[in-house]
């Protein structure tokens, strides 16, 4: 398959003002008829043919102003036409089968209904194209169809009109004012009931919304009601953002790639990201929702209104967006425990992304596969990127910033480099220097030491961009830190400080210390970079019990126990003074729980451990297996240490009446991290008080949580409740998917027989990506089961993407990124994941998507 370079782009000669699509649906064939007008493009090199991608299309009919011609011509799936003069009217038609679309691509089926997903290329499945994001028309969309299986037919925008025929059939126009690229386009047709409130804007339009469902479903809509009708309040508050049709519809799908998408007026969400009560979703659930829902709301202007070029600049909407979801999430709840969750993700996605074989600059060079791009560094670092811009800017300058980009590019199809020079513009920041962000992959390493002499202290900083794929000579990114130097009798500091490293070396220098000052650096984490330092550790415990920035305080306690940890597993630490960093670590970890002034959604983020593949990310080279152990054998020491703190944590916070208030949340956080630390230091004491957890549950999150530490232990109380919780919501898909996750993410010895067992479960699939994730996806982060040393865990996802890949491609090579960790894993390991990879890629007919991941993996 071809390399796409960002350089190559040109525009398309061919200027598409008006589209219209007539749909004759049916599960399995649908008609499509589409008018197409077309303009030469007097901005683009001229050219009589024009080229309409399609991916799997015959052409039944194709005229050209009304007359049929022969002349067309089929280039790998594209429809070739040569067009006489300047502006034409091209009509086409095309069949398709819905039903035998298991890509879930373009037009599908799902459980009786139809829906679709074009972004990024699945427009061309639906009919012939110019299928790129920077072709941009208004629609038109007629559908039509049998009543009884499609009683409600949704699409962009507006309807305009409905009807009725004699035959049992129905019909309804849609129009979109908006003129938007196809991968916006969408179609729902199905048997959907809806959840209706209206929202009176800042203007005082007032816009209907609904959320569509399947009729058991519509009493599981209200929180995603509320983020919706908040995320549209938020966006006018926060960025000056109002809606701009007179409907606004969601619809709710089982069978469903990512989490949602924000096709213009008629977003399309898994299931999961919509339907929650607390019986069957946890509080993490409902966060994630209002995070998703946020997020497609808010691509109505940062995607839609303005949207991209061409898919390199894919983080133009996506990194921006998922900073305003962040945003909007931060301002919903708890800010610095938002910050800190961020924080999480990106450092167990994107960090060993961005130092393994598909690492990728934000804005990439080149691609085969674009739908391997939507990862978490467009995504995250993306958000991150745009954050050190507001940084640098400050909040109200930032915000001049993006007034001025909405302004400048409304309407068009803009790059990253636009953004850049409106928030410039806008913001008055000079970015030369900072656009390197863009062009570079890898996680910048920030070494630093703090000297002091008479009553200067002197912080010297050295930068390092890594080498990555196609990059081997970085260069230095600008940094800013945020920064407080604490004075270690009084535990204040005098204000905090952004400092800004733009060269490879540089020191500053903090006058009015006449002891060393205890420095706390990257706050808030101000810039998405590692930094390496040789802090003592008391100086860590000291900025863990009085650091006022929360997470600088979580991130002292990390650095407690990743230094203590790291040490011992390259053997830096002896083993004999094992006792003496644990002792450390459990002081810091006796004050969190004794720390009366924090609420518990914070204690319960100080509580966590540093993750595995976090951990791995630490060592050049990295062994799972002693990772594992000697991280589980600290969390059982503190399990044991402090096991009367924490059942008084847990007895505490089971006390307290459970809501949604975040004191109630909070309590529910810190319920369950006491029972993991019982269940690693005191296993048969918290066997039994996890299954009082689960039976006392009036909401899924205890009962997740007690059934998760569950599936860990031996003993009875496993299986009973595995059973329990099976039956009790047996026939609701997404507690199922809970069900195979909680199994497959265990810390049991067994997870890998349990995980090959489940796979033939009845309720499991192939066809099905939630079912798939759920089953397969926790087992990935499993060092006795994905890591395996017989290399049994290897040679399942292996096997899994081979039986994937001709159904579902997309969701196959998603699987492929944790067996490309060879590189930094011990040998023996390392040959069985090359082993594993190489078998791959010589499977004959591999999917694109499947094919470049591989092929990067080894390279
Ligand atoms: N824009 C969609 C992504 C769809 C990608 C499909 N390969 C979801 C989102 O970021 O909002
Ligand atoms: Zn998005």
């Amino acid at each position: 398959p071809a390399l796409i370079r960002r350089e190559d782009y040109r525009p398309f000669p061919w200027l598409v003002p008006q589209v219209s699509l007539a749909f004759r649906l049916g599960l399995e064939k649908t008609r499509v008829k589409s008018a197409l007008t077309v303009n030469r493009n007097a901005r683009a090199d001229h050219s009589s043919t024009i080229r309409l991608n399609g991916d799997g299309l015959t052409p039944l009919e194709v005229t050209v102003d009304g007359e049929a011609i022969n002349s067309w011509s089929l280039d790998g799936g594209d429809l070739m036409l040569t067009l006489a003069g300047d502006s034409h009217l091209i009509e086409i038609v095309t069949e398709i089968d819905p039903s035998a679309n298991s890509q879930l691509m373009g037009l599908y089926a799902s459980g009786g209904m139809l829906c679709t997903q074009c972004e990024a290329e699945g427009f061309r499945r639906i009919t012939f194209f110019p299928d790129r994001p920077d072709v941009l028309s208004t629609y038109k969309v007629r559908m039509e169809g049998p009543r009884d299986a499609f009683p409600v037919l949704l699409s962009n925008g507006n309807c305009v009109a409905r009807g009725e025929a004699d035959d049992g059939t129905h019909w309804a126009d849609w129009h979109d004012p908006w003129p938007k690229p196809s991968y916006l386009f969408a179609l729902v047709a199905g048997d959907l009931v809806a959840n209706r409130d209206t929202f009176i804007t800042m203007s005082g339009r007032k816009v209907d919304l609904a959320i569509w469902v399947r009729e058991g479903d519509l009493e599981r809509t209200a929180h995603a009601m509320d983020s919706l009708k908040n995320s549209m309040k938020w966006d006018e508050e926060a960025f000056g953002r109002e809606y701009d049709l007179d409907t606004f519809n969601i619809v709710a799908v089982s069978d469903f790639n990512m989490g949602a998408m924000e096709n213009k007026g008629l977003n399309v969400f898994n299931t999961k990201y919509v339907l929650a009560d607390r019986e069957t979703a946890t509080d993490g659930d409902y966060d994630a929702i209002e995070g998703v829902i946020g997020h497609e709301y808010f691509h109505n202007w940062s995607g839609n209104r303005v949207t991209c070029r061409d898919w390199f600049q894919l983080s133009l909407k996506e990194g921006f967006t998922v900073l305003r979801d962040q945003l909007f999430s931060a301002d919903m709840g708890s800010a610095p425990v938002k910050r800190i969750e961020d924080v999480r993700i990106l450092r167990s996605a994107q960090f060993p992304e961005d130092s393994g074989p598909l690492a990728h600059p934000i804005r990439p060079d080149s691609y085969r596969e674009i739908s391997n791009f939507y990862t978490a560094t467009v995504y995250n670092k993306g958000a991150e990127v745009i954050r050190m811009m507001r940084t640098l800017a400050g909040p109200e300058r930032f915000r001049e910033g993006t007034d001025l980009y909405f302004e400048r590019h409304d309407g068009e199809a803009a790059t990253c480099e636009d953004f850049v020079r409106a928030i410039e513009d806008g913001a008055g920041l000079d970015l030369k220097q900072f656009r390197r962000w863009y062009e570079q992959a890898g996680t910048p390493k920030v070494s630093l030491r703090l000297e002091h002499q008479g009553d200067t202290a002197t912080l010297h900083l050295e930068q390092t961009v890594p080498p990555t794929p196609g990059q081997p000579d970085k260069q230095p990114v600008p940094i800013p830190l945020r920064l407080a130097l604490f004075d270690r009798k009084t535990g204040r500091h005098d204000g905090e400080q952004l400092v800004t490293l733009t060269e490879t070396r540089q020191s500053f220098s903090f006058s009015g210390f006449s002891q060393p000052p205890v420095l706390s650096v990257n706050r808030g984490f101000s810039a998405p970079v590692s930094i390496e330092r040789e802090t003592a550790p008391e100086d860590l415990v000291f900025l863990a019990a009085n650091d006022d920035d929360a997470f600088a305080r979580y991130e002292a306690m990390q650095d407690l126990v990743v230094g203590h940890l790291r040490g011992l597993l390259s053997g830096s630490i002896g083993k004999a003074e094992r006792g003496e960093g644990r002792e450390a670590i459990g002081r810091a970890f006796a004050a969190v729980l004794a720390d009366d002034s924090l609420d518990d959604l914070m204690r319960g983020e100080l509580l966590i451990l540093p993750g595995e593949s976090y951990l791995a990310e630490q060592m050049l080279i990295a062994d799972p297996a002693a990772i594992h152990a000697e991280r589980e054998s600290l969390k059982a020491w503190l399990g044991s240490t402090l096991e009367g703190e924490f059942a008084a944590v847990h007895e505490r916070a089971s006390a307290v009446e459970s809501g949604n208030s975040p004191e109630a949340k909070g309590a529910r956080k810190v319920k369950t991290q006491a029972l993991v630390y019982l269940a690693a230091g005191a296993p048969e004491r918290s066997a039994a008080m996890a299954a009082a957890q689960y039976d006392a549950a009036d909401n899924m999150t205890d009962r997740q949580g007690a059934l998760m530490v569950l599936t860990g232990l031996a003993g009875p109380e496993r299986t009973h409740k595995l059973i329990d919780f099976y039956n009790r919501f047996r026939g609701n898909a997404l507690v199922v998917d809970k069900w195979f996750a909680l199994q497959s993410s265990s810390l049991h010895p067994q997870v890998l027989e349990h995980v090959k067992a489940l796979a033939e479960h009845p309720d499991f699939t192939l066809k099905n990506p939630n079912r798939v994730r759920s089953l397969y996806m926790p087992f990935t982060g499993t060092a006795r089961g994905f890591h395996a040393e017989s290399g049994e865990g290897y040679r399942m996802i292996a096997d899994l993407i081979l039986a994937l890949d001709p159904i579902n491609p997309q969701t196959a090579a998603r699987f492929v990124s944790p067996l490309g960790r060879w590189r930094r894993i011990e040998p023996v390991r390392a040959a069985l994941l090359r082993a594993e990879l190489e078998r791959i890629a010589a499977a004959p007919g591999l999917s694109r998507d499947t094919h470049e991941q591989v092929s990067r993996s080894l390279g």
